[in-house]
């Protein structure tokens, strides 16, 4: 009974303690002295002064930011898309943390720096392919990575429905269409179109490197 006593004690007296510096940070920070107050504060209750000691050192010790979270562990971005260098861009919380403590690093080579962004060395852009990044806060490094797929066909920007072409013309796709793709482009059409005289409908097929592709239909004039 007497340690029980004793311990009853002890933990009165360490509230106290606790109370009165929580009443001394509180009045403080109010930048007023408090002693006329101070006897009133004295009856919060324990459960009150437990929130605010929480509140407090919540305050004091952790800050209002939270710790840094990534949005995902595979960022797949699109050909030619913007890979940023800001570290806010990947962060599920960004809201919420102090992000100028934070950077993003690249670790796999070939990789430059272009302004805000990254790009593959001597080009406007990252190349297709799967690259090894970390999200650096102080001594913290958490590792994710980008992936950059090209899934778009190429564009083209003319539209061709009819071709009139010599007797045994090999016809020279590229020409007749205004496509474009930072993968390439690739042509695919019937080798013997022009050696059948006359008129036909013939499908052309217009692709980037990554078999992206799209179907064009060409009325085919051949003359003799
Ligand atoms: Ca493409």
């Amino acid at each position: 009974m007497l340690a029980l006593n004793r311990q009853n004690d002890y933990d009165q007296h360490s509230l106290m303690i606790m109370k009165d510096q929580i009443t001394q940070f509180l009045f403080h920070k109010k930048g007023i002295e408090g002693d006329k107050n101070k006897e009133d504060k004295r009856d919060y209750s324990v459960s009150k002064k437990l929130c605010v000691a929480a509140a407090v050192s919540s305050l004091l010790f952790a800050g209002c930011f939270q710790p840094p979270k990534l949005a995902k562990q595979t960022f797949t971005l699109e050909l030619g898309a913007d890979v940023y260098a800001n570290p806010d861009v990947y962060l599920e919380n960004a809201d919420d943390v102090n992000s100028k403590k934070l950077s993003i690093e690249v670790e796999t080579p070939g990789i430059a720096k272009l302004d805000n962004r990254f790009v593959s060395t001597g080009s406007e852009y990252l190349a297709v392919g799967e690259y090894d990044f970390v999200l650096v806060n102080g001594s913290k490094r958490t590792p994710f990575a980008v992936k950059i797929k090209d899934t778009k066909p190429p564009t083209i920007t003319n539209d061709v429905t009819e071709l009139s072409v010599g007797y045994g013309q090999i016809i020279d796709w590229a020409s007749v269409f205004d496509a474009k793709d930072l993968s390439e482009v690739y042509y695919e059409a019937p080798l013997d179109a022009s050696l059948v005289v006359g008129e036909q409908d013939i499908t052309v097929r217009i692709t980037d490197r990554f078999g992206n592709g799209v179907d064009r239909v060409v009325h085919l004039m051949v003359g003799v």
